[in-house]
Protein backbone atom coordinates (compact mmCIF):
# COMPACT_ATOMS: atom_id res chain seq x y z
CA UNK A 1 0.00 0.00 0.00
CA UNK A 2 1.68 3.14 -0.93
CA UNK A 3 1.36 6.44 1.41
CA UNK A 4 0.41 9.58 -0.09
CA UNK A 5 3.67 11.43 0.55
CA UNK A 6 2.33 15.30 0.76
CA UNK A 7 2.19 15.47 4.07
CA UNK A 8 5.79 14.80 4.85
CA UNK A 9 7.24 17.75 4.70
CA UNK A 10 10.82 16.54 5.01
CA UNK A 11 13.03 13.37 3.52
CA UNK A 12 11.52 10.63 3.75
CA UNK A 13 14.31 8.19 2.40
CA UNK A 14 17.85 7.75 2.49
CA UNK A 15 18.32 9.05 -1.14
CA UNK A 16 20.35 12.55 -0.28
CA UNK A 17 22.39 10.84 2.60
CA UNK A 18 24.15 13.72 4.41
CA UNK A 19 23.62 16.64 1.92
CA UNK A 20 21.29 18.28 4.49
CA UNK A 21 23.61 18.21 7.15
CA UNK A 22 26.58 20.37 5.13
CA UNK A 23 26.82 24.09 4.95
CA UNK A 24 24.63 25.58 2.72
CA UNK A 25 27.78 28.05 1.39
CA UNK A 26 28.93 24.62 -0.29
CA UNK A 27 25.75 24.64 -2.17
CA UNK A 28 26.36 28.56 -3.77
CA UNK A 29 26.63 29.49 -7.65
CA UNK A 30 29.03 32.17 -8.34
CA UNK A 31 27.84 35.47 -8.79
CA UNK A 32 29.33 34.40 -12.77
CA UNK A 33 26.78 31.82 -12.82
CA UNK A 34 23.81 34.01 -11.12
CA UNK A 35 24.79 36.97 -13.50
CA UNK A 36 24.67 34.81 -16.35
CA UNK A 37 21.27 33.58 -15.30
CA UNK A 38 20.10 37.27 -15.12
CA UNK A 39 21.56 38.04 -18.92
CA UNK A 40 20.19 34.96 -20.76
CA UNK A 41 17.22 33.23 -18.60
CA UNK A 42 18.69 29.97 -18.03
CA UNK A 43 22.03 28.52 -16.35
CA UNK A 44 22.77 25.30 -17.08
CA UNK A 45 26.00 22.40 -16.20
CA UNK A 46 24.64 22.36 -12.12
CA UNK A 47 25.14 18.70 -10.56
CA UNK A 48 22.82 17.83 -8.22
CA UNK A 49 22.52 13.96 -8.00
CA UNK A 50 25.49 11.10 -8.07
CA UNK A 51 25.13 8.53 -10.44
CA UNK A 52 23.87 6.01 -7.69
CA UNK A 53 21.02 8.73 -6.76
CA UNK A 54 19.90 8.85 -10.07
CA UNK A 55 20.02 4.94 -10.14
CA UNK A 56 17.41 5.24 -7.37
CA UNK A 57 15.41 7.95 -9.20
CA UNK A 58 15.30 5.54 -12.74
CA UNK A 59 13.96 2.43 -10.31
CA UNK A 60 11.21 4.50 -8.95
CA UNK A 61 10.81 5.82 -12.26
CA UNK A 62 10.23 2.76 -13.90
CA UNK A 63 7.50 1.78 -11.41
CA UNK A 64 5.88 5.22 -11.70
CA UNK A 65 5.53 4.41 -15.96
CA UNK A 66 3.28 1.21 -15.23
CA UNK A 67 -0.07 2.62 -15.67
CA UNK A 68 -1.64 0.16 -12.80
CA UNK A 69 0.92 1.17 -9.95
CA UNK A 70 0.28 2.01 -6.38
CA UNK A 71 -0.89 5.94 -5.28
CA UNK A 72 -1.75 7.00 -9.27
CA UNK A 73 -4.76 8.22 -7.65
CA UNK A 74 -2.35 10.89 -6.49
CA UNK A 75 -1.14 12.58 -9.60
CA UNK A 76 -2.01 15.77 -11.12
CA UNK A 77 -2.18 14.87 -14.37
CA UNK A 78 -0.47 11.84 -16.02
CA UNK A 79 -0.07 11.41 -20.09
CA UNK A 80 1.41 8.09 -21.05
CA UNK A 81 1.82 10.10 -24.03
CA UNK A 82 1.08 13.35 -24.28
CA UNK A 83 1.58 13.21 -28.26
CA UNK A 84 -1.45 11.54 -29.88
CA UNK A 85 1.33 10.03 -32.25
CA UNK A 86 2.09 6.31 -31.09
CA UNK A 87 4.93 7.31 -33.16
CA UNK A 88 6.23 10.55 -31.12
CA UNK A 89 5.71 9.49 -27.67
CA UNK A 90 6.19 12.17 -24.68
CA UNK A 91 5.52 10.63 -21.26
CA UNK A 92 4.12 13.78 -19.14
CA UNK A 93 3.36 13.45 -15.20
CA UNK A 94 2.86 15.64 -12.64
CA UNK A 95 2.81 14.83 -8.74
CA UNK A 96 5.37 11.92 -8.42
CA UNK A 97 6.74 13.85 -5.08
CA UNK A 98 3.48 12.17 -3.48
CA UNK A 99 3.89 8.95 -4.96
CA UNK A 100 7.34 7.82 -4.57
CA UNK A 101 10.20 8.23 -1.72
CA UNK A 102 12.80 9.49 -3.96
CA UNK A 103 11.15 12.25 -5.95
CA UNK A 104 9.40 13.33 -3.16
CA UNK A 105 13.07 13.87 -1.24
CA UNK A 106 14.54 15.48 -4.30
CA UNK A 107 12.71 18.74 -3.34
CA UNK A 108 15.03 18.91 -0.55
CA UNK A 109 18.03 18.65 -1.95
CA UNK A 110 20.30 21.65 -1.02
CA UNK A 111 21.92 21.47 -3.88
CA UNK A 112 18.83 22.77 -5.94
CA UNK A 113 17.44 24.86 -2.80
CA UNK A 114 20.41 26.89 -2.01
CA UNK A 115 20.84 28.43 -6.07
CA UNK A 116 16.99 28.41 -6.36
CA UNK A 117 16.94 30.99 -3.45
CA UNK A 118 19.99 32.94 -4.84
CA UNK A 119 17.90 32.92 -8.24
CA UNK A 120 15.06 33.48 -7.42
CA UNK A 121 16.05 36.32 -4.50
CA UNK A 122 14.23 34.96 -1.86
CA UNK A 123 12.68 31.84 0.08
CA UNK A 124 12.09 28.88 -2.23
CA UNK A 125 8.28 27.78 -2.10
CA UNK A 126 6.93 24.55 -4.08
CA UNK A 127 4.49 24.49 -7.07
CA UNK A 128 4.75 21.43 -8.59
CA UNK A 129 7.01 18.63 -10.02
CA UNK A 130 7.25 17.05 -13.34
CA UNK A 131 8.28 14.41 -15.52
CA UNK A 132 9.19 13.88 -19.17
CA UNK A 133 10.28 11.50 -20.58
CA UNK A 134 11.19 10.09 -24.46
CA UNK A 135 12.01 6.37 -25.03
CA UNK A 136 14.39 5.45 -27.52
CA UNK A 137 13.44 5.74 -31.01
CA UNK A 138 10.38 7.26 -30.97
CA UNK A 139 10.75 10.03 -28.20
CA UNK A 140 8.45 12.71 -29.20
CA UNK A 141 8.89 16.62 -29.24
CA UNK A 142 8.43 19.49 -26.38
CA UNK A 143 7.40 22.08 -28.41
CA UNK A 144 8.48 25.95 -27.55
CA UNK A 145 6.64 27.27 -25.01
CA UNK A 146 6.98 29.54 -22.05
CA UNK A 147 6.10 27.46 -18.84
CA UNK A 148 4.33 30.87 -17.43
CA UNK A 149 1.76 30.92 -20.50
CA UNK A 150 0.64 27.75 -18.33
CA UNK A 151 0.85 28.92 -14.92
CA UNK A 152 -1.24 32.15 -14.83
CA UNK A 153 -3.14 31.47 -12.14
CA UNK A 154 -0.59 31.95 -9.81
CA UNK A 155 1.19 35.86 -9.30
CA UNK A 156 3.34 37.76 -9.44
CA UNK A 157 5.67 36.15 -12.40
CA UNK A 158 8.16 34.72 -9.47
CA UNK A 159 8.31 31.09 -11.16
CA UNK A 160 11.76 29.03 -11.48
CA UNK A 161 12.11 25.42 -13.28
CA UNK A 162 14.75 23.09 -13.00
CA UNK A 163 15.45 20.73 -15.58
CA UNK A 164 17.09 17.57 -14.23
CA UNK A 165 18.19 14.91 -16.36
CA UNK A 166 18.14 11.45 -15.55
CA UNK A 167 19.91 10.01 -18.77
CA UNK A 168 22.68 11.93 -20.42
CA UNK A 169 20.91 14.00 -22.56
CA UNK A 170 22.47 15.41 -26.14
CA UNK A 171 21.53 16.46 -29.57
CA UNK A 172 20.97 13.12 -30.26
CA UNK A 173 18.38 12.21 -27.88
CA UNK A 174 16.41 15.49 -27.13
CA UNK A 175 17.95 17.90 -25.04
CA UNK A 176 16.46 20.75 -24.16
CA UNK A 177 17.10 24.33 -25.88
CA UNK A 178 16.58 27.84 -25.04
CA UNK A 179 16.16 30.57 -26.62
CA UNK A 180 18.78 32.91 -24.55
CA UNK A 181 17.31 36.31 -23.58
CA UNK A 182 13.60 35.87 -24.21
CA UNK A 183 12.79 35.78 -20.46
CA UNK A 184 12.32 39.55 -21.54
CA UNK A 185 9.67 39.11 -24.07
CA UNK A 186 6.20 39.79 -23.02
CA UNK A 187 3.86 36.44 -22.02
CA UNK A 188 3.17 34.50 -25.63
CA UNK A 189 -0.21 32.51 -25.47
CA UNK A 190 -0.36 28.82 -25.12
CA UNK A 191 0.55 26.91 -28.33
CA UNK A 192 0.45 23.36 -27.32
CA UNK A 193 3.28 21.17 -25.62
CA UNK A 194 3.45 18.21 -27.92
CA UNK A 195 2.85 17.66 -31.36
CA UNK A 196 4.07 20.25 -33.16
CA UNK A 197 7.29 21.43 -32.49
CA UNK A 198 7.05 24.91 -33.97
CA UNK A 199 3.26 25.84 -33.30
CA UNK A 200 4.46 29.04 -31.33
CA UNK A 201 5.72 30.77 -35.14
CA UNK A 202 1.74 31.89 -35.09
CA UNK A 203 2.33 34.35 -32.38
CA UNK A 204 5.73 35.88 -32.74
CA UNK A 205 7.15 38.66 -34.25
CA UNK A 206 9.30 38.25 -37.35
CA UNK A 207 12.31 39.20 -34.63
CA UNK A 208 11.26 36.99 -32.23
CA UNK A 209 11.00 33.95 -34.92
CA UNK A 210 14.86 35.36 -35.82
CA UNK A 211 16.33 34.01 -32.73
CA UNK A 212 14.95 30.61 -33.16
CA UNK A 213 17.44 30.16 -35.88
CA UNK A 214 20.28 29.79 -33.01
CA UNK A 215 18.53 28.39 -29.80
CA UNK A 216 21.07 27.10 -27.17
CA UNK A 217 21.05 23.10 -27.13
CA UNK A 218 22.25 22.59 -22.99
CA UNK A 219 23.33 19.19 -23.08
CA UNK A 220 23.14 17.54 -19.38
CA UNK A 221 24.76 14.76 -17.48
CA UNK A 222 22.99 12.11 -15.51
CA UNK A 223 22.48 14.46 -12.42
CA UNK A 224 23.13 17.67 -13.59
CA UNK A 225 20.18 20.07 -13.87
CA UNK A 226 19.67 23.53 -16.19
CA UNK A 227 17.41 26.00 -14.51
CA UNK A 228 15.24 28.41 -16.34
CA UNK A 229 13.06 31.73 -15.76
CA UNK A 230 9.15 31.22 -16.28
CA UNK A 231 9.12 33.58 -19.10
CA UNK A 232 12.52 31.49 -21.42
CA UNK A 233 11.38 30.23 -24.38
CA UNK A 234 12.33 26.94 -24.52
CA UNK A 235 11.69 23.19 -25.91
CA UNK A 236 13.39 19.70 -27.35
CA UNK A 237 13.49 17.72 -30.60
CA UNK A 238 12.21 14.46 -30.70
CA UNK A 239 14.28 11.62 -29.86
CA UNK A 240 15.60 9.34 -32.58
CA UNK A 241 18.80 7.74 -30.85
CA UNK A 242 19.32 4.23 -29.43
CA UNK A 243 19.20 6.37 -25.53
CA UNK A 244 16.06 7.06 -23.74
CA UNK A 245 15.73 10.58 -22.94
CA UNK A 246 14.33 11.06 -19.14
CA UNK A 247 13.76 13.80 -16.89
CA UNK A 248 12.73 15.34 -13.92
CA UNK A 249 11.30 18.60 -13.45
CA UNK A 250 10.93 20.89 -10.01
CA UNK A 251 8.97 24.08 -10.55
CA UNK A 252 9.49 26.60 -7.40
CA UNK A 253 8.03 30.39 -6.77
CA UNK A 254 9.45 32.96 -4.51
CA UNK A 255 7.48 32.56 -1.54
CA UNK A 256 4.32 34.92 -1.46
CA UNK A 257 3.23 33.93 -4.84
CA UNK A 258 -0.82 34.10 -4.29
CA UNK A 259 -3.28 32.26 -5.86
CA UNK A 260 -5.43 34.24 -8.89
CA UNK A 261 -7.90 31.36 -8.89
CA UNK A 262 -10.87 30.02 -7.06
CA UNK A 263 -10.44 27.37 -8.86
CA UNK A 264 -7.84 24.07 -7.39
CA UNK A 265 -4.26 24.81 -8.86
CA UNK A 266 -3.64 21.55 -9.60
CA UNK A 267 -6.03 18.52 -10.00
CA UNK A 268 -7.22 17.09 -6.76
CA UNK A 269 -5.61 19.81 -4.35
CA UNK A 270 -7.76 22.49 -2.63
CA UNK A 271 -8.25 25.72 -3.78
CA UNK A 272 -6.07 28.24 -2.67
CA UNK A 273 -8.60 31.53 -2.39
CA UNK A 274 -7.46 34.30 -5.15
CA UNK A 275 -5.49 36.51 -3.10
CA UNK A 276 -4.35 34.21 -0.60
CA UNK A 277 -0.51 33.25 -0.40
CA UNK A 278 -0.03 29.66 -1.86
CA UNK A 279 0.80 28.06 1.17
CA UNK A 280 -0.43 24.21 3.20
CA UNK A 281 0.36 20.77 2.25
CA UNK A 282 0.58 20.80 -1.11
CA UNK A 283 2.94 23.77 -1.53
CA UNK A 284 5.65 23.47 1.47
CA UNK A 285 8.22 26.08 2.12
CA UNK A 286 11.42 24.16 0.78
CA UNK A 287 14.35 26.46 1.69
CA UNK A 288 14.44 29.67 3.42
CA UNK A 289 18.00 31.62 3.37
CA UNK A 290 17.43 32.97 6.49
CA UNK A 291 17.50 29.86 8.10
CA UNK A 292 20.47 28.10 6.12
CA UNK A 293 20.07 24.03 5.48
O1 LIG B 1 11.95 17.92 -21.06
C1 LIG B 1 11.93 18.78 -21.94
O2 LIG B 1 12.46 18.59 -23.01
C2 LIG B 1 11.28 20.11 -21.70
C3 LIG B 1 10.83 20.28 -20.30
C4 LIG B 1 10.10 21.56 -20.05
O3 LIG B 1 9.37 22.04 -20.87
C5 LIG B 1 10.29 22.23 -18.79
O4 LIG B 1 11.11 21.79 -17.97
O5 LIG B 1 9.64 23.25 -18.55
Amino acid sequence: MATDLSTEHRPVSQLLGDLNGRDSEEFRLSDEQVEFFREYGYLGGVRLFDDAQVDQLCDELSELSQPDHPGREWWYEYHANESSDPDSVLFHALGAWRIAAGFHDLLWNPAFCVPASQLLEGPVRFWHDQLFCKPAGHGGVVAWHQDYSYWTRTKPIAHLTCWIALDDSDCDNGCIHYVPGSHRWDLLPITGLAGDMEAIEEVLTEEQWECFQSPVAVAAKRGECSFHHGLTVHGSFANHSPRPRRATVINVVRDGVCSDSDEPLLDGVPPVPRGQKMDGPFFPLLFDPADGV
